[in-house]
């Protein structure tokens, strides 16, 4: 089996090259030009991994997508993962999100219809982030989102992924192509970019948690707080404090390595279909930084976080939690992380 991954430099990109190189499968994964290394992520694939080639190639050139297809035109399944991905971001670079999360799936699936690529079957990397202020409420009164909560996308991040999401029901329905979107709830772990609200705190831990053993000598009492910063007493050695907005959204958080699984069996299902992919539990940024700081440790973290108003976004989406039923059904998949576990990953990878 022969697999193109799009995004693949990105958290998901390289959870899905391993497990499908895990599984026995060619992968190519397409990288954009850019003048720095983006290739952290898979490093250890390309380093020793003969299955695994990495090609240049950018979704929002068609001629680009189109050589890619046309070199590889005998590839089985095609995962589209890469995007603007940042939902903040995308309200001051919204034409270009457009480009890329929008455009970028539409440029790949056209490309698919012209070369004649019939057989090779779609996934399309959706998001919670569509249903925007939209939920259903069930029986016991709680609020969720399935495949059947309609969309409200309320970022330009939002909008992109929801016209890349119509295109592929478009191009399932009006040529048959075997083209699948997952509606993927937030998911995280020790690969997540920096700047998505978990790890930044979880780096923000283990940085302070270093400066605590090498600046203040391991002693949390040696040090003083205001309003910005704390302060060794001895040294007068300062660390800022953690800056983030609206801590009181809510989110229903997985672990990345469990999703991606979910992705691969989408397609090997006889029909294509949509899957809300999530672990059903949400919490609050309070919440999980409670828990983080907890951890290592910290019982007062509200010392040590300021609100920075430059963090919050014009536009909010405040409550997500998932029902993932017909995954469980049909795919027959289980998130295995809940968010005790993911915290603990992602912790121990940067302590
Ligand atoms: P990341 O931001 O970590 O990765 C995005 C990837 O897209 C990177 O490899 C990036 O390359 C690549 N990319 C960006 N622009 C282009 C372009 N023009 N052409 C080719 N590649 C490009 O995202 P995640 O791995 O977290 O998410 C994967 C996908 O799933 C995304 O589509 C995201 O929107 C979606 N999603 C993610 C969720 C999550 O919680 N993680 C939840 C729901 C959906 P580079 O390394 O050069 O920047
Ligand atoms: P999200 O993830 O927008 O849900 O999109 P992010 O981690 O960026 O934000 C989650 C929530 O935390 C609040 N928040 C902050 N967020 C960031 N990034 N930085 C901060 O300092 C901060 N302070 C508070 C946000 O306002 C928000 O409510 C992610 C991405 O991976 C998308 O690509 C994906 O589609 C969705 O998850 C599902």
């Amino acid at each position: 089996m022969k697999a193109i991954i799009t995004g693949v430099t990105g958290q998901d990109g390289s959870h899905l090259a391993d497990l499908l190189l895990s599984k026995g499968y060619e992968v190519v994964g397409i990288t954009r030009r850019c003048s720095v290394d983006t290739t952290q992520r898979i490093k250890h694939l390309l380093e020793c991994n003969n299955s695994f080639k990495l090609i240049e190639g950018d979704i929002t050139d068609v001629s680009s997508v189109i050589n890619i297809f046309k070199d590889n035109d005998d590839v089985d399944e095609v995962y589209n993962l890469a995007a603007q991905s940042h939902v903040a971001s995308s309200f001051k670079q919204p034409a270009l999100t457009w480009d890329i999360t929008g455009k970028g799936c539409l440029n790949l699936l056209q490309s698919l219809i012209d070369l004649d690529m019939f057989r090779t079957r779609f996934y399309q990397a959706s998001s919670s982030e569509m249903f925007g202020s939209s939920y259903d409420v069930n029986e016991k009164g709680e609020k969720y989102q399935d495949e059947q909560t309609k969309f409200m996308p309320n970022s330009p991040y939002a909008i992109s992924k929801c016209a890349a999401h119509y295109s592929v029901r478009l191009f399932r329905d009006a040529y048959n192509l075997h083209a699948s979107a997952g509606i993927l709830f937030n998911h995280e772990g020790p690969r997540r970019g920096e700047n998505f609200v978990t790890q930044k705190i979880i780096m923000w831990i283990a940085n302070y948690k270093r400066w605590i053993n090498k600046v203040v000598g391991g002693g949390e009492k040696d040090y003083t707080s205001d309003k910005d910063n704390i302060t060794c007493k001895t040294t007068s050695n300062t660390f800022p404090k953690l800056r983030l907005g609206n801590l009181e959204a809510h989110r229903d958080w997985g672990y990345a390595g469990d999703y991606v699984e979910a992705m691969w069996l989408m397609l090997q299902q006889e029909t294509p279909d949509d899957y809300v992919v999530c672990t059903g539990e949400t919490h609050t940024i309070s919440e999980f930084l409670q828990i983080a700081f907890k951890k290592v440790g910290i019982e007062n973290w509200k010392d040590h976080v300021v609100i920075d108003p430059q963090f919050y976004r014009p536009s909010e989406v405040q409550y997500l939690r998932g029902d993932c039923s017909k995954a469980k059904e049909k795919l027959e998949w289980e998130p295995k992380y809940d968010l005790e576990g993911l915290v603990e990953l992602m912790l121990n990878a940067q302590l």
